[in-house]
C-alpha cells in the first residue's frame, strides 16, 4: 500500500505523526521508534518566551482518557532554535512545529522566527489550548479571532511552510471556525486539540488538578474527533486535514482517513506504548491492504461517497 500523503503542499512518506504535547521534541521516543520513518514529529507548543506551566498534579487519568492542564511549558523560540530543531534536522525527522501565544502578534513573530528553518516542514498554529489564564484567550472558540491569527501566521510565515490552525471540539459549529481560518489563509486543519473537562477526587472532594479544569484526550474523545473530521470534509472537501483524537490502533486511524483526514497524529497513546506511531502506520497499511485500497489517498474521505 502506498503510505504517502502531504501536509499541504509538504510530502510526507508516512501518514502518520506524533500529536502535540505528547512526545514532547521526540527525544524519548528515539528509543522505541524510528522517528525518520514518521511523517514527522508535531513539536509541543513553542511561545516567544520559555514557561513552567501550571502547578503539578497536571496530568491525571481517567477511564478512558486523560485530563492534562500543563499549561504551555516549554523551551521558549530560542530554546527551540537552539536546541530540539537541530536536534530533530540533524537525524532527518521532519518537524511540524506548533505554536502558541496570547496575541496575534506573537503567533506572527513566532511564524517569522521560523522562516528558512533546516527541517521545519510546516506550523501547526494552536490557537486552542484550553489550559490558557482565560476562556477568552481560546481564539479557536471565535471565528473572528481565529481567522486573525491564522491570517497574520500565513503573511508572516514561509511560503514553503504550510500552516495548519488547529481546532478545538468546545464550538457549537466547527465548520463555521474551519470555514473562517480556511478563507484566512490556512493550509490544512488540525483536529481535534483537548476537550474541556473536569476531575473530582472523592478522597480529597477537590478537582485532581492543580489547574482545576483540563483538557481530556485520548479514547473518551475519539468520536468527537472523527465527527469534527467527518463534519469538516463535508463542507469543505478540499482542505486538507489532519486528524487527532484518542487514536491506539490502525483500525483507529482508519476512521479518521475514511472520514476525511489526509495524515493523522497519535497522542495519548505513547503514554502506554512509546512505539504507538510505528505500530499505527503498519496496522494502518495492513487495514487498507485488507480493505482492497493500494494507496491511502484512495481512502480518504472514502466514508462520504
Ligand atoms: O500545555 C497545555 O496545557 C496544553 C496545550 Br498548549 C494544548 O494545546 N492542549 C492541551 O491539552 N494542553
Amino acid at each position: 500500500v502506498d503510505m504517502t500523503t502531504a501536509l499541504g503542499t509538504a510530502p510526507l512518506g508516512s501518514p502518520v505523526l506524533t500529536a502535540s504535547g505528547c512526545s514532547a521534541f521526540g527525544q524519548e521516543l528515539e528509543p522505541f521508534v524510528d522517528l525518520a520513518g514518521l511523517g514527522a514529529v508535531v513539536t509541543k507548543s513553542v511561545q516567544l518566551r520559555p514557561r513552567s506551566g501550571r502547578p503539578t498534579p497536571r496530568m491525571a487519568e481517567t477511564p478512558s482518557g486523560m485530563l492534562n492542564s500543563i499549561g504551555l511549558q516549554g523551551p521558549g523560540i530560542e530554546g527551540l532554535l537552539a536546541g530540539e530543531l537541530p536536534w530533530l534536522a540533524q537525524r532527518g525527522v521532519p518537524a511540524f512545529v506548533s505554536i502558541a501565544g496570547t496575541r496575534v502578534e506573537d503567533f506572527a513573530e513566532l511564524a517569522a522566527r521560523l522562516r528558512g528553518v533546516p527541517g521545519v516542514l510546516g506550523l501547526e498554529v494552536n490557537i486552542s489550548c484550553p489550559n490558557v489564564e482565560s476562556r477568552g484567550e481560546v481564539f479557536a472558540c471565535d471565528p473572528v479571532a481565529a481567522s486573525e491569527v491564522v491570517s497574520a501566521v500565513r503573511a508572516a510565515a514561509d511560503p514553503a511552510q504550510p500552516v495548519y490552525a488547529k481546532l478545538s471540539p468546545d464550538v457549537t459549529d466547527i465548520v463555521s471556525v474551519a470555514r473562517a481560518v480556511s478563507e484566512a489563509g490556512a493550509d490544512g486543519l488540525s483536529m481535534i486539540n483537548t476537550l474541556l473537562g473536569l476531575v473530582i477526587d472523592p478522597d480529597t472532594m477537590k478537582p485532581v488538578l492543580g489547574g482545576v479544569t483540563g483538557g481530556l484526550s485520548g479514547p473518551a474523545v475519539r468520536p468527537v474527533a472523527v465527527r469534527c473530521v467527518w463534519q469538516v470534509h463535508a463542507a469543505l472537501p478540499e482542505v486538507p486535514i489532519l486528524g487527532m483524537g484518542g487514536i491506539r490502533t490502525g483500525l483507529d486511524a482508519l476512521q479518521f482517513v475514511l472520514a476525511g483526514a489526509s495524515a493523522v497524529s497519535v497522542g495519548t497513546a505513547v503514554f502506554h506504548d512509546p512505539s504507538a506511531t510505528a505500530r499505527v502506520h503498519r496496522e494502518l497499511a495492513e487495514a487498507l491492504a485488507a480493505r482492497g485500497f493500494s494507496s491511502l489517498r484512495e481512502a480518504v474521505g472514502y466514508a462520504h461517497r
